[in-house]
C-alpha cells in the first residue's frame, strides 16, 4: 500500500507499507442433480453432487440427507454420487449438505417426486430385410394401463398401433421410437437400433429341384420303354413279315 502526502508548498512525501489483508474463508456452493427425473417406486435414483463447488478451495465431504429430517444418513463422504430409492409414490425432499476444505459447508434441498410411470418396451419379429414386413411387439408396462402408443418407425413413418407391422424401402440403420401414456397420464419412450439390410438372393427350393429332376428322369426312361417296345414291335413285325413271305414261297415251290 502507497500513501502519497503533498503539502501547501508544493513538498510531497509518500511511504509504502506490505499490507496482509486477510479474507475470510468463502462458504462452499452445494448444488445436485439425479436420475431419472421422473422416478418409479423402487427405482433407483442415481445422485451426482458434481456441480458443488468452492470458489476459493475446494469441496472435500458430502452428506446426504434423503427425508430432509436434519439427521444425514450418508456422512462426510468423499463421493460425489451415491444413490436412493422409494417404495412407493410421493414427494421426497432430499437434502445434501457440502463441506469445503476450510470447514465451512452449505446445504441444498430439492424435491424427488415418486410416480407410477409405466415402463415402455418392444420387441422386434421377422427378417430385418429391405420391403419385408417387421412386426413391432409392444411390451410396455404400467401399474395402471396404457392409453397412448405412438411409433416413429426413423424412416419418416408412424403408427399408433399397439403392435403394428412396417416394412422399410431402403437399406440402412434406423433408430425405432416408441412412445406411452398411462392412464395417469405420465409417459415413458424406450427406443431401438436396427439395421436394414438387402434381402439375401431368393433361396433355391431343393425339394423342387429333385422333384424337377426325378420328373425329367422319369419322363426320359419313359420315353426310352416306349422307343424300345416300338423298335421290338417292328422288329416283331418284320420277322412276321418275312416268315409269311417264307411260307408262299415254300408254298409256291411246293405246287
Ligand atoms: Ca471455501
Ligand atoms: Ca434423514
Ligand atoms: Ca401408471
Amino acid at each position: 500500500m502507497k500513501l502519497s502526502v503533498k503539502d501547501d508548498y508544493g513538498i510531497s512525501k509518500s511511504i509504502t507499507k506490505n499490507v496482509n489483508v486477510k479474507q475470510g474463508n468463502r462458504r462452499p456452493v452445494a448444488n445436485f442433480t439425479f436420475q431419472p427425473s421422473l422416478p418409479r417406486p423402487n427405482e433407483t435414483i442415481m445422485f451426482n453432487a458434481s456441480l458443488s463447488y468452492d470458489i476459493d478451495g475446494s469441496v472435500v465431504l458430502y452428506n446426504w440427507d434423503w427425508d430432509n429430517d436434519g439427521e444425514f444418513e450418508i456422512k462426510n463422504t468423499l463421493l460425489k454420487t451415491s444413490t436412493n430409492k422409494w417404495d412407493r409414490e410421493g414427494k421426497y425432499n432430499v437434502t445434501l449438505k457440502v463441506e469445503d476444505n476450510n470447514g465451512s459447508f452449505s446445504t441444498i434441498t430439492k424435491q424427488i417426486v415418486i410416480v407410477n410411470r409405466p415402463y415402455a418396451k418392444f420387441e422386434i419379429s421377422g427378417d430385418l430385410y429391405v420391403g419385408k414386413d417387421i412386426k413391432f411387439i409392444d411390451c410396455s408396462t404400467d401399474e395402471g394401463y396404457i392409453t397412448n402408443y405412438t411409433w416413429d418407425f426413423g424412416d419418416g413413418g408412424k403408427s399408433y398401433e399397439i403392435n403394428p407391422i412396417h416394412s422399410y424401402k431402403e437399406k440402412g440403420n434406423y433408430t425405432v421410437v416408441l412412445k406411452i401414456k398411462d392412464d395417469d397420464g405420465y409417459e415413458d419412450v424406450f427406443s431401438m437400433k436396427i439395421s436394414i439390410v438387402p434381402p439375401p438372393p431368393h433361396h433355391i427350393n431343393l425339394f423342387l429341384v429333385i422333384s424337377f429332376l426325378t420328373l425329367i428322369v422319369a419322363f426320359t426312361a419313359a420315353g426310352s420303354i416306349i422307343l424300345i417296345k416300338r423298335r421290338e414291335r417292328r422288329k416283331m413285325m418284320e420277322k412276321e413279315k418275312e416268315e409269311i413271305i417264307d411260307l408262299i414261297k415254300k408254298i409256291i415251290r411246293k405246287e
